[in-house]
């Protein structure tokens, strides 16, 4: 039996991860796939780094947070003054490199769009958003069928995995094969609060002998109090968005509240002196 922890959009949040981590191991997890937006928006990307890659998982995809990292390097995030989201990118991946070595910077921004992974005959696809892109709400939950359906045009797989709406979903295809989304272990958010918690969301995906036996929506309490100190004692920009975001469950980086922070923090210009200094 494989017992699989699929890990996607921690975000930064160490806390959470850890206390993920923690649960896996008791679980079981043999293997890790790593779905991407792992770091980004919270305050301790090295330490969520080291921990993954210490995991050595089976695949690791590139999210839409790191997709920026790959546009800073390559000197292509243009246009981003009158967009207050991506003033926000230029921040906090200014504050994300500051944390980050130049080696661990680059790894994100190499990783690939979407890996296949073969487990004894059983063959998934992994990828945060879609497979050929990683942002867009082209897999949000209440999308249409044939969106689900289309994720496996030109593919073997029997199961796909992905992220990026940090909404858990389990989803069959017209066809009868499965999609499968873990949820957020960073930063869970749901439109009814009633529904949220401060909790951390990963997935336990079981084959035995190259048949499914099994998909688990796991949501793991973390250590609240500690991710809040981490945020309040580190120079994390947006940190109030952050704080009310996992203390609430529900999303807070809409552009409003965002345009408003930059304007209070004068972020536009920390982003500007960020592209001109090009510490990537
Ligand atoms: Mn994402």
């Amino acid at each position: 039996m494989r017992t699989i922890a699929v890990l996607s959009d921690s975000h930064g949040n160490y806390s959470a991860l850890q206390a993920v981590l923690a649960d896996a191991k008791n679980q079981g997890a043999t293997d890790y796939l790593v779905v991407g937006d792992m770091v980004n928006r919270g305050p301790r990307p090295h330490e969520v780094t080291a921990a993954l890659q210490a995991l050595h998982p089976l695949a690791w995809v590139i999210g839409n947070h790191e997709e920026v990292y790959q546009s800073l390097l390559a000197h292509q995030f243009k246009g981003f003054e009158d967009n207050a989201k991506a003033i926000m990118a230029v921040v906090t991946s200014g504050y994300d490199r500051s944390q980050l070595s130049a080696d661990e910077f680059r790894f994100y921004a190499s990783r690939p769009l979407q890996q296949d992974v073969d487990i004894d005959g059983l063959l998934l696809s992994v990828f945060h958003a879609t497979p050929t892109s990683c942002r867009g709400s082209y897999t949000a939950p209440d999308a249409p069928q044939d969106h689900f359906d289309s994720l496996f045009d030109g593919s073997n797989a029997l199961i796909a995995l992905y992220g990026h709406t940090h909404q858990p979903l389990l989803r069959p295809t017209t066809h009868g094969q499965l999609v499968l989304n873990p949820g957020s272990i960073g930063q869970a958010v749901t439109i009814n609060l009633r529904l949220a918690g401060a909790k951390a969301e990963y997935g336990l995906l079981r084959i035995d002998d190259g048949h499914f036996a099994g998909w688990e929506q796991r949501n793991v309490p973390y250590d609240l109090a500690q991710e809040i100190e981490w945020a309040k004692t580190s120079d994390l920009p947006y940190a109030d968005l952050y704080l009310k975001l996992i203390q609430t469950g529900g999303f807070t980086y809409n552009r409003p509240a965002v345009a408003a922070d930059n304007l209070a923090n004068d972020f536009l210009r920390q982003a500007q002196q960020l592209i001109e200094k090009d510490p990537w």
